[in-house]
């Protein structure tokens, strides 16, 4: 081989490494787009195939006259390669024509983003009826849901119902987060200091067991990678029973398993209550996730299935499944600390679930 044709080689290599990359371009993560459940995204995913077939359709006229330019008029061995081609500069027809297209592309992409800006921004939009209202803070690097109608707070893990209109004002406590789930719609920045709002409503039917993915999507430091939640988007009795459970976590009682009063004592003890929220057991500080019907959460920290290893990982070390996140390691692996994690997992566990129980049977 000689050395322009090696160098010819050479050069498709760095493409074939990227490659794999490819292996991306799954439609169904999750955290698709395209697999829609909420008007919003059904309107912006519309208009993300508008834009992707338009843009297809410029890329094969200029990729396809530029084949044909390149095949058409290639330099023939007895061309003289002094004689220069004829001119086209300042061809009148020519200039209108590739000035007018991209404007009339421009207007036919505007319509739909106009549409999808209004319907999404309108004043009106944030006044209504039915609404479920929910105040999101982002917090570095987990999320607050507080529901003000409905006098709850929670974190990490979203309840909505479905068929209802769902407003979310947006706030930050600390640096810009966005507020990003991707089958319903966003993104949306939480901003310090702004209220912004984002609203959906998710499609009759998209109740379902396993809850939505979502993401934050502004780049947060530390542990913004990890900073996740997960909408559970429940049917409306569903919704109702939930909201139940909370309103009425106040009055619940604790278990009187001994493991479960061993482990709230040990909460006490070693200073998680200093912190963390139990609605009618603990006040603690609204700077840190409220665990009220800690039983009832799918998830741990917006990452992991509520499984009592997963919740004892948590809390043996909080920084193996979000690096870098602000919850201290209390635990050494001193003697005797692996039944205090149990009994703190039974006790967290326990809470909510009993009532929970109580109350579907009465309906
Ligand atoms: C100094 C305050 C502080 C103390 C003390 C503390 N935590 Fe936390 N905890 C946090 C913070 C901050 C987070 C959120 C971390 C994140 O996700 O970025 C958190 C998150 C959690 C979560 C996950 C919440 C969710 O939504 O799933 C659990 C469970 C938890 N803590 C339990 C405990 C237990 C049990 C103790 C006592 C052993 C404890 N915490 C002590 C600050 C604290
Ligand atoms: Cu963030």
């Amino acid at each position: 081989m000689n050395f322009i044709k090696r160098l010819r080689v050479a050069r498709m290599i760095p493409a074939i490494l990227l490659l794999p990359l490819l292996a991306g371009c799954t439609e169904m993560g999750p955290g698709t787009t395209f697999d829609v459940r909420s008007n919003i995204a059904r309107e912006q995913l519309s208009l993300f195939m508008l834009t992707f077939w338009l843009g297809l359709a410029v890329l094969v006229v200029v990729c396809g006259i530029f084949l044909f330019v390149i095949f058409k008029f290639r330099v023939q061995d007895d061309h003289d390669k002094s004689d220069i081609p004829e001119q086209t500069h300042g061809h009148t027809a020519l200039e209108i024509a590739w000035t007018i297209a991209p404007v009339i592309l421009v207007i036919i992409l505007a319509v739909p983003t106009i549409r999808l800006t209004m319907l999404q921004e309108s004043e009106t939009a944030r006044t209504a009826d039915n609404d479920i209202v929910v105040n999101v803070t982002g917090y570095q690097w987990w999320w607050k849901f507080e529901y003000p109608e409905l006098g709850i707070t929670t974190a990490n893990e979203l309840h909505i119902p479905e068929g209802r209109r769902a407003t979310f004002n947006l706030e930050s406590a600390d640096v810009l987060h966005s507020f990003w789930v991707p089958q319903m719609g966003g993104k949306k920045d939480l901003i310090p200091g702004q209220d912004n709002f984002l609203w959906f409503i998710p499609d009759e039917g998209s109740a379902q067991e396993e809850p939505y993915y979502a993401q934050c999507a502004e780049l947060c430091l530390g542990a913004h990678a990890y900073m996740r939640f997960k909408v559970k988007v429940d049917t409306a009795e569903d919704f109702d029973a939930w909201v139940a459970g909370l309103q009425g976590a106040s009055l619940q009682k604790v278990s009187a398993d001994p493991l479960v009063q061993q482990g709230k004592q040990a909460y006490i003890q070693k200073g998680c209550a200093g912190c963390h929220t139990i609605e009618g057991q603990a006040v603690g500080n609204e700077r840190y996730p409220n665990l009220t019907n800690y039983g009832q959460r799918s998830i741990v920290a917006g990452l992991e299935p509520n499984t009592p290893e997963n919740l004892a990982t948590w809390i043996r070390d909080p920084q193996i499944f979000k690096p870098g996140n602000y919850m201290p390691t209390l635990f050494s692996g001193a003697e005797g600390e692996e039944e205090q994690i149990e009994a703190i997992v039974a006790y967290l566990h326990s809470l909510g679930v009993d009532d929970l129980s109580q109350a579907s049977a009465e309906r």
